[in-house]
C-alpha cells in the first residue's frame, strides 16, 4: 500500500514546547474563561493582524454566529453570500434566521463576483458575506463601496485567510468584521478556533459578551449568550504554532510553487492567477480540470489519486445552496459559475513539510489521466 497522504496534515509545534507552554496551567488551575494564554495570544495576535480589536472563539463557526447575532441584524433579512464554500457560511445564517441570497463568483479565484451583488440587493437585504475562498481575497474596494451605497454591513468569512495581506492590510481590516478558523486543518491553528476582527469597540465589547453567557460581572448579565469561550490548551497552541507562522507559509509556499511548475500550462489544467499586492498564505490548492480539453473529468482525477492512496477533496462542492437540509429552497442553477467551478475543482494536498517527491508524484499520477476518458 501506498503511503497515505491527505489533503492536508495538522502542523505541530515541538512536543516539548507545547509541555513547557501549558506548565503553567497546572500551577494557576485557570484553565478557561479569559485565562492567562486567551490574553497572551489575543494580544499577539492583534500585533501580528495589525487589528484594533480581535475576540477570541472555540471556533470559526462560532465566532461567525456570535458576530452575526451581536450585529442583530432584522430576522428575515436578506444576507448575499455565496454557496461555494464549507457549509458553515450558509449555516451560519440560516441559524440566525436570516435568509442567504446566492451570488455567483468569478472564475479567475472563486471568490464573490462583485459586479452581480447590486442586482440582488432587495429592501430586505441587510448584509453581505462573502468569503475569501482558498485565501484568495475577494475585491474588497467594491464590496465597501456597494456597502456604503446601500448601507448595509459586510461580515467576511475570512476562514481561509489568515495570514493574507491586500496592499499591506490584513484581511482583519475590511468590512465590518472577519471571521477567521483557527482549525486543526488551517494554516495556523489553536486546534479548534477561531476570532472576529472589527474595527468597533462596541461591537468587540459585545462579543465578548455574548461569547459568556452574556454576562458581564457576576451580578450582571446584559445580554442572552452562549459559550463559545477559547480554553488555555487551545490558546497555548496558538501562542506556540504563532512563533512558527512564517516557517508553515514559507513550506507551504514552496509546494505551491513546484505544483504551479508542474501543473501550469497543461491543457484543461486551470489554476488562480496571483493578484496584484497580495501576500498569500497558500491555505489551499485548488486545480480546476475543463474535461473537454484535459480529457479527464475532475471525478477521474480525484478516483485516480485515491487508487493511490492521495486524498484530495472536493472542495467545494456541492454548492451550499444544494445541500439536502436545504432541497427545495435555493436553486443552485442561479449561481452557473460557481455551479461549473463545484464541479470541477479539486484541492490538492497542501502542508508545509509535504516532500517534493510527494508533490511530484501527485502531479505524475494528475498528469497520467490526461486523455484516459
Ligand atoms: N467558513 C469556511 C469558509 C470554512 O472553510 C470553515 C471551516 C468555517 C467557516 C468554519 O470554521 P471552524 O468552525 O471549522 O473553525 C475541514 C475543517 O474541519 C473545517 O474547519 C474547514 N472549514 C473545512 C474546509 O475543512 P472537513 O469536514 O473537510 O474535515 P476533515 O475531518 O475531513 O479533515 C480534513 C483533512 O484534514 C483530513 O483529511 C486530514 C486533516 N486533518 C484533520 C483533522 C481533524 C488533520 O491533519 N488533523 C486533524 O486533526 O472540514
Amino acid at each position: 500500500m501506498e503511503k497515505k497522504i491527505l489533503v492536508t496534515r495538522s502542523s505541530m509545534p515541538g512536543f516539548e514546547e507545547y509541555c513547557e507552554e501549558i506548565r503553567e496551567l497546572w500551577d494557576s488551575r485557570w484553565i478557561t474563561n479569559n485565562g492567562a494564554k486567551h490574553r497572551l495570544l489575543e494580544q499577539r495576535l492583534k500585533e501580528y493582524l495589525n487589528t484594533p480589536n480581535i475576540t477570541l472563539f472555540t471556533n470559526g463557526h462560532l465566532a461567525l454566529e456570535n458576530v452575526i447575532e451581536a450585529m442583530e441584524l432584522p430576522k428575515g433579512g436578506e444576507v448575499i453570500t455565496t454557496p461555494f464554500t464549507f457549509a458553515s457560511t450558509t449555516h451560519a445564517i440560516v441559524r440566525s434566521g436570516l435568509t442567504p441570497v446566492f451570488c455567483d463568483i468569478k472564475r479567475s479565484d472563486y471568490t464573490i463576483d462583485e459586479n452581480l451583488i447590486e442586482g440582488l440587493i432587495t429592501d430586505k437585504t441587510c448584509a453581505i458575506l462573502p468569503v475569501h475562498v482558498y485565501g484568495n481575497i475577494c475585491n474588497v474596494e467594491a464590496i465597501q463601496s456597494i456597502a456604503e451605497r446601500h448601507s448595509l454591513r459586510v461580515i467576511y468569512d475570512a476562514a481561509h485567510s489568515f495570514g493574507v495581506t491586500y496592499r499591506g492590510v490584513s484581511t482583519a481590516n475590511f468590512g465590518d468584521a472577519s471571521m477567521f478558523s483557527f482549525h486543526a486543518t488551517k494554516v495556523f491553528h489553536t486546534i479548534e478556533g477561531g476570532a472576529v476582527c472589527c474595527r468597533d469597540e462596541k461591537l468587540a465589547k459585545k462579543l465578548g459578551y455574548i461569547k459568556n453567557f452574556g454576562i458581564d460581572g457576576p451580578e450582571s448579565t446584559p445580554y442572552i449568550g452562549g459559550n463559545a469561550k477559547m480554553n488555555e490548551f487551545q490558546a497555548a497552541m496558538g501562542i506556540c504554532n504563532l512563533r512558527r507562522l512564517s516557517d508553515e507559509i514559507s513550506g507551504r509556499k514552496a509546494v505551491t510553487e513546484r505544483y504551479i511548475s508542474r501543473l501550469s500550462g497543461g491543457n484543461g489544467i486551470i489554476l488562480c492567477h496571483d493578484p496584484p499586492f497580495v501576500n498569500k498564505n497558500y491555505a489551499y490548492f485548488p486545480v480546476a480540470f475543463e474535461p473537454e480539453s484535459f480529457g479527464a473529468d475532475r471525478n477521474r482525477v480525484f478516483d485516480a489519486l485515491a487508487e493511490h492512496n492521495i486524498g484530495a477533496r472536493k472542495y467545494f462542492y456541492p454548492l451550499t445552496s444544494a445541500f439536502e437540509c436545504y432541497t427545495g429552497q435555493f436553486a443552485p442553477e442561479s449561481t452557473p459559475v460557481a455551479l461549473d467551478v463545484s464541479r470541477k475543482v479539486l484541492t490538492l494536498p497542501l502542508y508545509a513539510d509535504l516532500g517534493m517527491e510527494d508533490a511530484d508524484r501527485i502531479c505524475d499520477i494528475i498528469l497520467s489521466c490526461k486523455s484516459s476518458i
